[in-house]
């Protein structure tokens, strides 16, 4: 084997992605949007950073599309994840293959320059993402952060946090300070087993209800789960937040699932779970539609 095959050969303990989700019983509205989902490589055109945690399959766009359209959504909003660095490349290739059909969130540095940033946003970057997870990124200092935030207000730029509900008393001040709006990952990751009314998910509905420039994303029963499939415990939580704040919650299936480690989804499933978040048609219209257009598509679409 060469080095460069070694390199990217996938973690033994990886997980790869459901091989052939079933169709979900759920028909979305039309105009529906997978706000959280990411693309990995592939690796021989797209190498992974040296940096990075772990080493994924790769989970190209063409598959992404398809699962699209086997599920009946129509947009993507595909997530740079930290296994390809700051190197926004491969997200920028998959949105590029959507036509106006997928958006992005990079990860950048704080000295990009100011013509790699319109290029991410020519190319429809529409947000960053500071991933606070130690087992993701390391412990970056916060400053980072700011002066990346800073570079961004002119964009029109929304943030996307992602951290444990567990680290939010430490770090809520920080997030209550960042500029415009900011985008919660994965429900805030809760400790499910904790309950609703957990302390964990009370200081992530603290801040949702403290400032309405805060979003959050129903996403990842697949990851939060205690029980696991079909997820039942994890149901409280999306609907609380998809019942208390409908105009500021979106959803997406998280595909192809990084880091998965005890079981691999079936998406088919994931979609299916929509209607136990969202019981009625007009949440269901704003969780799937309305909202992620409203923070991504904010010009309309033709
Ligand atoms: C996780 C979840 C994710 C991983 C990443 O950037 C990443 O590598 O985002 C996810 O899907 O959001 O907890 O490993």
């Amino acid at each position: 084997m060469t080095a460069s095959a070694a390199a990217t050969r996938p973690d033994p303990d990886y997980l790869p992605f459901h091989p052939a989700p079933s169709t979900p019983a759920y028909r979305p509205p039309a105009g529906a949007v997978d706000a959280h989902c990411h693309v990995f490589g592939p690796s021989d055109r797209f190498p992974f950073a040296p940096e990075r945690k772990y080493t994924p399959v790769d989970a190209p766009a063409v598959t992404l599309f398809a699962l699209r359209d086997l599920f009946g959504l129509s947009r993507n909003v595909i997530v740079q994840a930290t296994c390809h660095g700051t190197d926004n490349t491969a997200m920028l290739d998959a949105i590029a293959q959507a036509g106006d059909r997928a958006r992005g969130v990079a990860v950048i540095a704080p000295d990009i320059s100011g013509e790699e940033l319109q290029r991410l946003h020519d190319g429809g970057v529409r947000g960053v993402r500071f991933n606070f997870l130690k087992r993701l990124v390391g412990n970056a200092p916060l400053d980072r952060y700011v002066r990346i935030a800073e570079r961004i207000g002119a964009l029109g730029w929304h943030i996307v946090v992602y951290f444990e509900s567990a680290e939010l008393a430490e770090l809520a001040p920080f997030v209550r300070a960042l500029p415009g709006t900011v985008v919660i990952d994965h429900m805030g990751r809760p400790d499910v087993a904790a309950g609703v009314d957990g302390d964990g998910f009370a200081r992530v509905l603290d801040l949702m209800d403290s400032d309405e420039r805060f979003w959050i994303k129903a996403t990842c029963p697949e990851r939060l789960t205690v029980a696991g499939p079909p997820y039942d415990d994890v149901v409280p939580f999306g609907r609380r937040l998809v019942e208390g704040f409908p105009d500021r919650v979106i959803w997406g299936t998280d595909w192809p699932h990084p880091n998965m480690v005890s079981h691999m989804p079936d998406d088919g499933h994931l979609v299916d779970m929509i209607p136990r978040f969202a019981p009625t048609a007009e949440l269901q219209q704003k969780l799937l539609v309305d909202n992620p257009m409203r923070l991504y598509w904010p010009e309309g679409v033709a």
